[in-house]
């Protein structure tokens, strides 16, 4: 029997569940991109913030064009349950923040309709790095802005908001890019400038686009996981996501209009996220790339069995200690290396493993924000990166195809490009078309030779 509105009674006692009735709320945020992440952080804070008394935060998820979390969720009635996990055991908790998935390939005038409601304030978004449809350089792509981007929706919504005089919405992007907020404003405004310049000037007037950052560790959910939920509950449930008890989530406090009280349960409201967001993306992002493609050459297949391995548990420690925290201006209060600390704890949580190949994906959109942005700093301070320096090499090796016997194929964006350049060059020309001078994700940090010679060196001989 599967977990639905009719079957939720049927929870054995002891699973922590919403105490709202959800059928007496509105839809006051349309999320763009509801994958595991999206459900174990964001819609978390929602569903406690309604049960603390906030009304009508419920979320409608938008895909943009896979119906998998669609057909998850909506037989479910949006429920799903959260399974935190750690040494000490599993807390099941059942969300009831999901209203409903819409696909928006395949149903664009409903999601247009969802931004366009009065009930509507809040657009958020976890379309992942690569979701933001930018070139190399960091502009808006038109060739992948196109139809099917957020983009479209998104305008399409707002311009119905504009025509029937109601108010801005606040644009939330929940990803892991440097400024996330102010980027998604830039590459909005790109995208307007040519498709409607008049509503241009009124999402500069009317809407909010707030800088945030988001953490917690959501490894993609497998059917164990599924199986081991439905032991403890009874009921099936397609739509559950395994994560760890940490959660942490800092929102610039600028909005354009309403917003739920989330810092009554758990998130900091602030007015600058930026060192918050520079030690999340250089420290655990940074040192979760560099565990990803160091494990796997090491024969690693999870976080805790890389860090486990003392070498690499050196070079994650020494990455995030010596390298990228110098080069974060620290928030009064916040602690780099306490925050060091508690990341090797959660990278080791046994209880939750998390694919190497999982992190390893998209590693093009990733890195500039994870690396060289550490990198780039660095130079002007005179530290050494060898870390980072020798991680880009083996992510060299990883888009060479050198985990593809066992891991699949490359899945990032350039992998076509990435595995073009491995044609006919060596080692150190395929480092310097990319981070050499003019290279083509040269744009953030562009290596000296002795640099782009260190790079090389990493690259492990061909097998
Ligand atoms: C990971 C992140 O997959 C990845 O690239 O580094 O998803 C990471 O687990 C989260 O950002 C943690 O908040």
């Amino acid at each position: 029997m599967r977990l639905s509105a009719a079957t939720l009674d049927r929870l054995p006692d002891g699973i922590d569940r919403f105490g709202y009735d959800r059928d007496a709320q509105a839809v006051g945020i349309v999320h763009f991109g509801i994958g595991a992440f999206h459900r174990a952080h964001q819609a978390v804070y929602c569903d406690r913030a309604m049960d603390a008394g906030e009304r009508d935060w419920m979320i409608c998820g938008v895909s943009l064009r896979s119906a998998e979390v669609a057909e998850q969720l909506n037989p479910q009635d949006g429920l799903y349950s959260v399974a935190e996990r750690s040494e000490d055991g599993t807390r099941l908790r059942v969300v009831g923040a999901v209203r409903e998935v819409l696909v928006a390939t395949a149903s664009p005038e409903a999601v247009i309709d969802r931004i366009a409601a009065p009930a509507t304030r809040i657009i958020s978004f976890t379309v992942t790095e690569k979701g933001y449809c930018r070139a190399a350089d960091g502009s808006l792509d038109p060739a992948l802005a196109g139809e099917g981007s957020l983009y479209r929706f998104v305008a399409e919504g707002l311009a119905r908001r504009r025509t029937a005089g109601l108010g801005g919405v606040t644009l939330l992007s929940c990803d892991n890019l440097a400024d996330n907020g102010p980027q998604l404003e830039r590459l909005m405004q790109a995208y307007l400038a040519v498709r409607d310049p008049a509503l241009a000037g009124w999402v500069a007037d009317h809407c909010r686009f707030p800088m945030t950052m988001i953490d917690r560790i959501v490894p993609a959910t497998t059917v164990e996981d599924r199986d081991a939920a439905q032991a403890a509950t009874g009921l099936r449930d397609e739509g559950m996501i395994a994560t760890e008890p940490f959660s942490q989530w800092v929102i610039e406090d600028r909005f354009a209009g309403p917003r739920p009280r989330w810092e009554d349960v758990g998130a900091q409201l602030v007015a600058d996220v930026a060192p918050y967001e520079t030690a999340k993306l250089r420290m655990l992002n940074g040192a979760h790339s560099a565990i990803a493609y160091l494990g796997l050459q090491r024969g690693h297949a999870h976080v805790h069995e890389a860090v486990a391995d003392p070498g690499l548990r050196e070079m994650a420690e020494r990455l995030m200690r010596r390298e990228a925290a110098p080069t974060i201006a620290a928030a009064q209060g916040q602690d780099l290396a306490a925050y060091a600390d508690r990341l090797m704890v959660r990278f080791a949580n046994p209880a939750l493993p998390h694919r190497l190949i999982q992190i390893a994906m998209d590693g093009s959109q990733k890195i500039p924000q994870r690396w060289l942005g550490t990198l780039a700093a660095s130079r002007t301070s005179g530290h050494d990166c060898p870390v980072i320096l020798t991680a880009l090499g083996a992510w060299l090796g990883h888009v060479r195809g050198d985990n593809a016997a066992r891991w699949g194929a490359v899945d990032d964006p350039l992998a076509g490009d990435l595995a073009a350049l491995w044609q006919g060059k060596d080692a150190l020309q395929v480092t310097t078309a990319l981070f050499g001078p003019g290279g083509l994700m040269a744009g953030t940090w562009q290596g000296a030779p002795q640099d782009l010679a260190r790079i090389a060196a990493a690259v492990p001989a061909r097998g």
